[in-house]
């Protein structure tokens, strides 16, 4: 009796400190998890009137465009068409945006590239590349617009691998990720091996007259080239691209292309390509100047890389290249200064279309396979000499040590990060505050918009030894790589400065007109607070009368020089809309082609009496 009551005691006691544990642990739990949402919280929050700390310049993939968003916080601040019309800016109506498009309506824009002067962002231009549609565009960041796009030719084939740029800006390459005979003629695939190459495009970009120029092309066997970054310091004259599909392989990818245990990675020294160029070491090929590796056995390597890599990084001093893996789950460490003795001693293990094969094992410095980490895909860098990968199958980042391959943290991301992006991380000087993983999904963290989910970044702050996940946001798609440069670099305009000499522009109302030669008509309007004068010898300024048939351009200066206010004009059922900026003038051109009376009106609200903006156009029957 006495030993069960001493049983039934202790385990009474027992019983007791167990709940007090659980209920303790439970209650702890709670406060600490309403302090860590608290400070997370407090770390995006961005009292009014302050701004961001920095632009997170974000590729919008198939939709065309750029997004400009505000880190820490994440809010988006800005969609910037560059592939793709856009009604909200008028891109792609007013004449200047809409033969600069020339006629395509789409493009698929992977990689940001913001201008570098010394392996350091300038913040003057962003360049962006279209791997739908073979261009290349330049967005001047001091009005955030898009000012060059440049069809690179039908000797490319989806410049996926591009754009970066080398550390002054130099050259913005633009390799190819599809094969393709040159020029694009028809050619049989069987032919593949013999016919179909794989091109680097090598732009300009001149930045006083903003506009690009081709200055050569490499000519590469068929593989694909997917992801490519420039040097920095003592590799500055190089470029790295990876490469996938050495098989040849022209139908089954998924499988055919995944044969082979090595790609490559193809490492070019573009100094000495200019230097043979400039002294007429290419052959001209479909009006480009073409550069072979069989004649350039000094300028083209290649290195052995696990099977099927995905990017590869410069490091911020230079001195290694990351590749990241895909269907090898881990990141390759190579030595530039390895690679370089190498090629000083000639020691090379193959040939291959004519391309110097390097020693793996010579050139190669670490593997670093961290245990379950699947589908490495890129790589990014802090100010420690540390490296983040996200991994886009066991949706993660994983942060290491570069010297020594150590892991040092993981952090789960929500979910299947393709690129991430750290602070200033592709330039020599990365400021190892954040990280946002760019995910291809997002599952079920936000409300459900149907069968197709958005997808999603995942903020992390990495100023610490341990990654901290601070927040997530859903994005328009598709979130491939974004850039994020330090507010304070960028020096946009508020207004566009009144300029009496600028082509077709009109300053004051009284000057407004309408100039008639045959059945051309030019309309030298203004918009202002909040009317439209078009023709000031009219007794109705703000109505335009055109015959049916005329070619009409309505060039509209908008004469309110202050910030933010902007007019726009539609042609009501005419399905026409452009906008003018504070002190820009545009152009709208189209046919008369429909007689009937259409109302027009500004369609961006500007004033208390936005509505009262408006006018005719009458269009008369023949
Ligand atoms: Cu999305 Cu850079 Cu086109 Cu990788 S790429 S994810
Ligand atoms: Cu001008 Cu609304």
């Amino acid at each position: 009796m006495k030993t069960n009551r001493i049983t039934f005691a202790i385990i009474g006691i027992l019983a007791g400190l167990l709940v007090a544990v659980i209920f303790f642990a439970d209650f702890t739990g709670d406060g600490d998890e309403a302090q860590d949402t608290r400070s997370k919280a407090e770390k995006v929050y961005i009292p009014y009137g302050e701004h961001d700390d920095y632009y997170m310049l974000a590729s919008g993939g198939h939709s065309g465009q750029l997004f400009v968003y505000g880190i820490p916080s994440m809010r988006k601040i800005r969609t910037v068409p560059i592939f793709t019309p856009d009604p909200a800016t008028g891109y792609g109506f007013d004449k200047e945006s809409k033969e600069m498009l020339g006629g395509y309506t789409w493009g698929d824009f992977h990689h940001p590239a913001i201008s570098e002067t010394d392996g350091e962002y300038d913040g003057e231009f962003l360049f962006a590349n279209d791997v739908g549609n073979n261009r290349v565009a330049a967005v001047d960041l001091s009005t955030f617009t898009t000012v060059d796009i440049m069809h690179l030719g039908d000797n490319m084939g989806g410049p996926h691998a591009g754009v970066f740029v080398t550390e002054n800006t130099e050259y913005i390459a633009l390799p190819t990720r599809f094969s393709r005979p040159i020029g694009g003629e028809y050619e049989s695939l069987d032919k593949f091996e013999e016919k179909y190459r794989g091109i680097v495009s090598m732009a300009t970009f001149d930045r006083d007259k903003k506009e690009f120029d081709t200055a050569f092309q490499i000519s590469l066997p068929p593989w694909s080239y997917d992801l490519s970054d420039a040097g920095k310091g003592m590799s500055g004259d190089w470029i790295v691209m990876t490469t996938y599909n050495t098989e040849f392989a022209t139908t089954n990818l998924e499988i055919n292309a995944s044969q082979n245990d090595r790609d490559y990675i193809v490492m070019i020294n573009w100094k000495r390509l200019e230097e043979a160029v400039a002294n007429g070491q290419y052959e001209e090929v479909n009006g480009e100047k073409m550069v072979d590796p069989r004649d350039h056995k000094d300028a083209i390597f290649a290195v052995p890389v696990a099977k099927s890599p995905h990017g590869v990084d410069v490091t911020p001093d230079g001195t290694r290249f990351i590749a990241a893996g895909k269907l090898a789950p881990m990141m390759t460490v190579f030595s530039f200064e390895k690679a370089f003795e190498a090629i000083e001693n000639e020691n090379f293990t193959d040939e291959e279309h004519g391309i110097p094969i390097l020693p793996y094992d010579e050139v190669m410095e670490r593997e670093v396979d961290p245990p379950g980490a699947l589908g490495p895909l890129h790589t990014q860098f802090d100010d420690r000499g540390n490296a983040y990968n996200t991994m886009f199958i066991s949706s993660e980042v994983v942060k290491w040590d570069i010297e020594t391959g150590e892991v040092i943290d993981r952090q789960p991301s929500y979910f299947a990060p393709g690129h991430a992006s750290a602070t200033e991380g592709d330039t020599k000087s990365p400021t190892g505050e954040w990280l946002v993983a760019l995910n291809k999904m997002a599952k079920e963290n936000f409300l459900s918009v149907g069968p197709s989910h958005p997808e999603s970044m995942d903020l992390y702050d990495i100023s610490g030894e341990k990654m901290e996940h601070v927040m997530a946001a859903p994005v328009d798609p598709e979130p491939h790589y974004a850039q994020m440069i330090k507010a304070d670099k960028l020096n946009p305009i508020r207004y566009y400065e009144k300029d009496e000499n600028r082509e077709n522009s009109v300053w004051n109302q009284e000057d407004a007109r309408v100039e008639r030669n045959g059945n051309e008509v030019d309309v030298y309007g203004v918009a202002f607070r909040s009317r439209f004068v078009l023709d000031a010898q009219s007794e109705r300024p703000d109505v335009i009368e055109v015959n049916e048939g005329d070619t009409v351009r309505i060039h509209l200066t908008n004469i309110d020089i202050d910030q933010d206010a902007t007019h726009g004009f539609a042609i009501n059922d005419y399905d026409l809309n452009f906008e003018v900026q504070p002190g820009e003038t545009s152009t709208l051109e189209f046919v008369a082609d429909k007689a009937k009376t259409y109302p027009l009106y500004c369609s961006n609200f500007c004033s208390a009496l936005h509505q009262e903006m408006g006018g005719y156009l009458l269009v008369k029957p023949k």
